[in-house]
């Protein structure tokens, strides 16, 4: 690594030395950096790298809730505004009972490339709960929503802070979330939250857009790097909620197989497919456990523990659950399996091992902040359409989420193969997504 940038991540790792996340997705960029960084004397100059580690703002506060029996519980909110160089802050909510300081900090720190690589203007935020929505009813969800909502709205806005949802934010929690924001602002700021319901401002496609976004990459990088497609591939992938279900909907349409998937109690394996509209309606309108599904479907089998899922023999690996769930071991089962792509729905769910171990290998490797980046890219169209009081059809939101996805995935490699290392979609990735946010923050001076 670079001089500068060991000495800025060495002070990062005194700092924030119980945020493992955080720095292992500092430790990643960094890494992908250093060239660059040589070439450009004035990031140096500027302090870019001393300002990107440190969060605008971060607040964190308390949310007290009563549950249906009367109960009062106490939850840890958080919401955390990382880089508004290029536009206000915009980035997920994620309710699930690990998130911490340091899982809000990553997530944070990953969306201001991400956002900068969709193109759009916005810049990067990330917050959430420790709240675990598992077993609640509807209306200690809605509940909890609210009082979450009562500190959360001092801190957002159209043009302030823009939240969406993430793990255990869907558009149930959204709508309840928008509706206490307008109560408590009395002002109807549509473009306050995305992921809204259709009636009430939300994107035709933003339901799908992250998972589709997701295999339009890999079909592009497929046929880019291999001349290959998804026709007649084995795909597994992990979870079973927003991103998995729609990245499992569009590889159908591309011609693969869906083999498996999983929740976070074990998977399910079909060897002639997954039935989409069976898994879609158990997960999404039932919220049941994945193990309902092999009880639907004669040919599918479940089985205990959802790191299982990975030891099926596949050609196209879609992790789309959660960070840090593919280690080294399990990527060397993938590459040993014949793995050809992996594709990165969830955020960081390969670990820096993993993720070097696949590009050694030269497996084309799809980067989460590039690959995964449909989703907040028709976020910034639902933004667009809020914003002009219009709202635009499936197909228009579609087509643009494919141009754009395949556009990245072009960019991503080309700058990787410019520096003569062309599987390394990492380095491409961040590279690609930095250069604008540095160029933006060196515009608008030492803040
Ligand atoms: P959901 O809550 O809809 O689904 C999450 C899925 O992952 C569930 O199947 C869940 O299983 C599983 N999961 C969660 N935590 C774990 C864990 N610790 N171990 C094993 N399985 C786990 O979330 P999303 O689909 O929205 O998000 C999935 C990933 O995609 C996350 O990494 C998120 O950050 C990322 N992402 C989401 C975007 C979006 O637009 N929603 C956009 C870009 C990235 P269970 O039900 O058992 O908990
Ligand atoms: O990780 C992500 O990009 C998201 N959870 C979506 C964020 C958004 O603002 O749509």
């Amino acid at each position: 690594m670079n001089k500068y940038l060991s000495r800025v991540y060495e002070s990062v790792k005194a700092r924030d030395k119980f945020e493992p996340e955080f720095l292992q997705a500092v430790n990643e960029v960094f890494e992908s950096l250093s060239d660059y960084v040589d070439e450009h004397p004035e990031i140096e100059a500027n302090a870019i790298m001393e300002r990107i580690v440190e969060p605008e703002r971060s607040v964190e506060f308390r949310v007290t809730w009563v549950d249906d029996n009367g109960v009062a519980h106490v939850n840890r909110g958080y919401r955390i505004q990382f880089n508004s160089a290029i536009g206000p802050y915009k980035g997920g909510l994620r309710f699930h009972p690990s998130v911490n300081k340091s899982i809000i900090k990553f997530l944070g720190f990953e969306q201001i490339f991400k956002n900068s690589l969709t193109g759009l203007s916005m810049g990067g935020g990330k917050g959430g709960s420790d709240f675990d929505p598992k077993g609640k009813s509807d209306n200690e969800i809605m509940r909890f929503c609210q009082n979450f909502m009562l500190e959360l709205n001092r801190h957002i806005g159209e043009n302030v802070d823009v939240p969406a949802g993430d793990i255990g934010v869907g558009g149930r929690e959204i709508g309840y979330l928008f509706g206490a924001y307008k109560k408590y602002k009395d002002s109807y700021d549509a473009g306050v939250l995305t992921g809204k319901g259709l009636e009430y401002g939300g994107s035709l496609a933003r339901k799908e857009a992250t998972g589709f976004g997701l295999c339009y990459f890999v079909s592009k990088m497929l046929e880019k790097m291999a001349n290959d497609s998804f026709k007649g591939k084995d795909v597994v992938i992990s979870g079973s909620g927003n991103v998995a279900l729609y990245a499992c909907k569009k590889a159908y349409e591309l011609g693969g197989k869906v083999i498996a998937m999983s929740d976070s109690n074990g998977y399910v394996y079909n060897p002639k497919g997954i039935n989409f509209d069976l898994m879609r309606g158990l997960k999404e309108d039932k919220r049941a456990r994945i193990s309902e599904y092999a009880k639907q479907d004669k040919d599918a089998k479940y089985f205990e523990g959802s790191k299982g899922v990975w030891s099926i023999k596949c050609d196209i690996a879609l992790p789309c659950a959660t960070q840090n769930e593919i280690d080294l071991d399990i990527a060397k089962v993938l590459v040993a399996n014949g793995v050809k792509a992996v594709g990165e729905g969830a955020n960081m769910p390969c670990t820096m091992d993993a993720t070097n171990f696949f590009i050694a290998n030269k497996i084309l490797y799809a980067p989460a902040k590039a690959a995964n980046a449909g989703g907040v890219m028709v976020s910034g169209l639902e933004m667009a359409q809020n914003a002009s009081r219009l709202s635009w059809t499936f197909e228009e939101v579609d087509n643009y989420l494919h141009k754009q996805m395949e556009a990245i995935c072009v960019k991503v490699f080309d700058i990787a193969s410019s520096y003569n290392d062309p599987f390394n979609s990492v380095k491409g990735a961040n590279i690609a997504g930095f250069e604008k946010v540095a160029k933006a923050m060196i515009a608008q001076g030492i803040l």
